[in-house]
Parts: C-alpha cells; sequence; structure tokens
C-alpha cells in the first residue's frame, strides 16, 4: 500500500491579492510560477506547514483561512493541498526556492506561468477575490 504524502501550497491574500512565486529549483521547475509551501513534516498538520513554510521561504506570518476543495497530482507520492491564507506580518521576500515575487488581481492571475498542478486552486482563489 502506498500512503500519499501532502505538500501544502498558500493562496495569500493581501489587500485584494494573490501572491504568486517563481521557483528558481529544481531545474525542472525553475522558471514555473507557484502557490509558495512545501511538504508535510510528520507530525505536522496543513496549517502548521504552512505556516512553517511561508516563514521559511518568504520571511512572513500567515494565518491559515480555509483549504480549496480538491487534491491535485505531484510527482507520486505527492499531492498538493491548498489553503487560502492572509497576510499577517511582514513583507514578502524570495529566502528560499524562489526569485520573483508578485501580487496578482483576480483579473491578472492568468499572466504567470503557473505549474500545472496549481492553475485549478489558482483559479479558485481568484473566483474567492472577485467575489471579495
Ligand atoms: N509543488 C507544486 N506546487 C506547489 C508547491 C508548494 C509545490 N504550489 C511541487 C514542487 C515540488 C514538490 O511539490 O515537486 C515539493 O515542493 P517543495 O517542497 O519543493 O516546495
Ligand atoms: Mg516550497
Amino acid at each position: 500500500m502506498t500512503t500519499v504524502r501532502v505538500v501544502v501550497g498558500g493562496a495569500v491574500f493581501d489587500r485584494g491579492r494573490l501572491l504568486a512565486a517563481r521557483r528558481s529549483a529544481p531545474p525542472e521547475l525553475a522558471g514555473r510560477w507557484e502557490l509558495p509551501g512545501g511538504k508535510l513534516e510528520p507530525g505536522e498538520s496543513a496549517r502548521q506547514a504552512l505556516v512553517r513554510e511561508l516563514r521559511e521561504e518568504l520571511g512572513v506570518e500567515v494565518e491559515p483561512l480555509a483549504r480549496i476543495d480538491g487534491e491535485w497530482p505531484l510527482k507520486p507520492p505527492y499531492v498538493l493541498h491548498v489553503w487560502t491564507a492572509r497576510l499577517l506580518a511582514g513583507e514578502v521576500r524570495p529566502l528560499q526556492d524562489h526569485d520573483e515575487l508578485r501580487w496578482l488581481t483576480p483579473d491578472r492571475v492568468d499572466e504567470v506561468d503557473w505549474l500545472e498542478a496549481d492553475r485549478p486552486a489558482v483559479a479558485a482563489a481568484a473566483r474567492l477575490l472577485s467575489a471579495g
């Protein structure tokens, strides 16, 4: 039996915009945009992992809000879950694994080349932002 392992991504909202992060590593993903985040560590909840990952990768504190329905396949055994999150404090900086960050209004989320796995969650996040 194989057990799936969860990667959590954050749809980070601030002032009506969604955060997009461009990966700098690994080489096969470099240049593609994602909802920042990473793998759950043993014993961690998705919310805890998201808070830790965004602190490490972006230097900010976020409050996870709600999970976006769905689960998207990554390289086995990983699957992507996405949570909306609110920026609490700090200014995002690409500290790890990213070389550019962009805040996108919901009408402009298609302007960056998202990783395939992230696209459905990005569309859902943009709808949530548009709905206010
Ligand atoms: N991944 C895809 N979309 C995302 C995230 C955060 C991650 N929004 C993929 C990229 C890697 C794997 O999941 O193949 C693990 O991510 P990380 O720990 O390298 O960020
Ligand atoms: Mg990561």
